[in-house]
């Protein structure tokens, strides 16, 4: 038995137990009944997969080596509908490398066979209780406004990631000109619909934890570029680049669907991430600007001071971070910086962009300074290719 405090636990917590050999499926299922949880037994992993529809469990207990669909393959499927159940895994050979798989995708506890009744009841009783404060935690989120917050291991942001990449869109916000308000162009945003990953940065971060920015960069660039084609007017495309994917061989493909329009395509590389751990910069931009690309530096005064951005990329164009367009038209300081940026990027051939133009106080203070080029929520949010711009 589970010691008394922790023994309330297992009164009718739902247990879905997944277990191949039939002596010891019996016996678990037995034990646990017996403590008064109410136990669904799968024979194998499938069939566990297929009891997770009647679920909510309280605890997923399943042993590792079972044919076809595996211990590991049940802690995922579990992941695809709860973030935050505990699955105990049971092994009889413990191996290292399938526990830090376990453990790195959320197991909640190991188990080698052969383990005492009490010592499962114990675990068992822990899990729930634990499952419970995961379960406060993340309404104690939700209520301080935070969002549900994506899952707290691998298995979980797997699953996430891949709904979001499932739902992924892109926003197209279009780019004027400032001297007629003529189209210039259109910046290509990462949207997509899943909840937990609210706003691109978080699906980035996703990408980032899961080693899956290679991956997230080429479906972007792919999406990005597939409307162009399609656009009512003939305007440039700016596409965001992590710096990471500078290091992407793909990027560099002639025949990447980007290449194929690459005369009418800036590549926008933040000021926001370092491009000191990136090798060879200089010639990688290069080999960009030898397919046709051009290159922006973006979020400038958002990032790191210095002239290793300009100096690296030597852009074409150069994008104001918003938070320096934010009420310019009542900040002194932010009007003689932009003044002093549009001058030297003049004598440089660079055209300057104002991000974030949100009121015509803005807009007009920008424009006196000497931005070539605007872009904000005032002519146009971003949105399905491809929204209007107004004026
Ligand atoms: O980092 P980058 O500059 O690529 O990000 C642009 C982001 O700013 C996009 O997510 C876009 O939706 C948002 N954005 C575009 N225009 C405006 C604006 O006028 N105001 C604000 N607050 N955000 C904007
Ligand atoms: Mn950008």
């Amino acid at each position: 038995m589970a010691p008394a405090a922790l023994g309330g636990f297992l009164a009718d917590a739902k247990i879905l137990l997944a277990e191949d050999e039939g002596a010891l499926r019996r016996a678990l299922a037995r034990s646990l009944a017996k403590a008064g949880c109410q136990v669904t037994v799968a024979r194998d992993g499938a069939e566990a997969v297929q009891q997770l529809e009647g679920g909510p469990f309280d605890v997923v207990i399943t042993d590792i080596k079972m044919p076809g669909v595996d211990g590991l393959g049940v802690l995922r499927s579990v992941r695809e509908r709860d973030l935050d159940v505990p699955v105990i895994l049971m092994t009889a050979a413990p191996d290292l490398r399938s526990a830090m798989d376990g453990i790195e995708y959320g197991a909640f506890q190991y188990l080698t066979k052969p383990f005492e009744l009490n010592e499962l009841d114990r675990i068992v009783a822990k899990a729930v209780g634990l499952h419970r404060i995961a379960r406060m935690k993340r309404s104690a989120l939700e209520l301080g406004g935070l969002g549900a917050n994506g899952a707290g291991d691998r298995a979980g942001l797997e699953a996430t990631f891949q709904r979001a990449l499932g739902s992924l869109w892109m926003a197209y916000q279009p780019i004027l000109r400032a001297q007629d308000f003529s189209l210039y162009g259109y910046e290509a945003l990462l949207r997509c619909s899943e909840p937990s990953l609210p706003h691109p940065g978080a699906v980035l971060d996703a990408a980032e934890r899961l080693e899956k920015l290679t991956e997230l960069g080429e479906r972007v660039r792919r999406a990005a570029a597939e409307p162009i084609a399609s656009a009512p007017e003939r305007g440039m495309l700016f596409v965001n680049l992590h710096t990471s994917d500078l290091e992407c061989p793909s990027l560099y493909d002639t025949a990447s669907p980007l290449s194929a329009i690459a005369d009418r395509v800036v590549l926008e590389i933040t000021e926001r991430a370092s491009i000191l751990n990136i090798s060879d910069t200089r010639e990688k931009v290069a080999r960009l600007r030898a397919l046709g690309f051009r290159i922006a530096i973006d979020d400038l005064g958002a990032g790191y001071a210095g002239l290793t951005s300009f100096a690296h990329l030597e852009p074409e164009i150069v994008k104001l971070d918003m938070s320096i367009v934010r009420n310019i038209s009542r900040e002194v300081t932010k009007q003689k910086l932009v003044r002093s940026m549009t001058t030297l990027c003049k004598d440089l051939g660079m055209l300057v962009v104002a991000e974030g133009i949100e009121t015509p106080e803005e807009r007009d203070t920008v424009i006196a300074l000497g931005c070539d080029l605007l872009q904000g929520y005032l002519f146009a949010r971003p949105g399905r290719p491809f929204p209007d711009i107004e004026l």
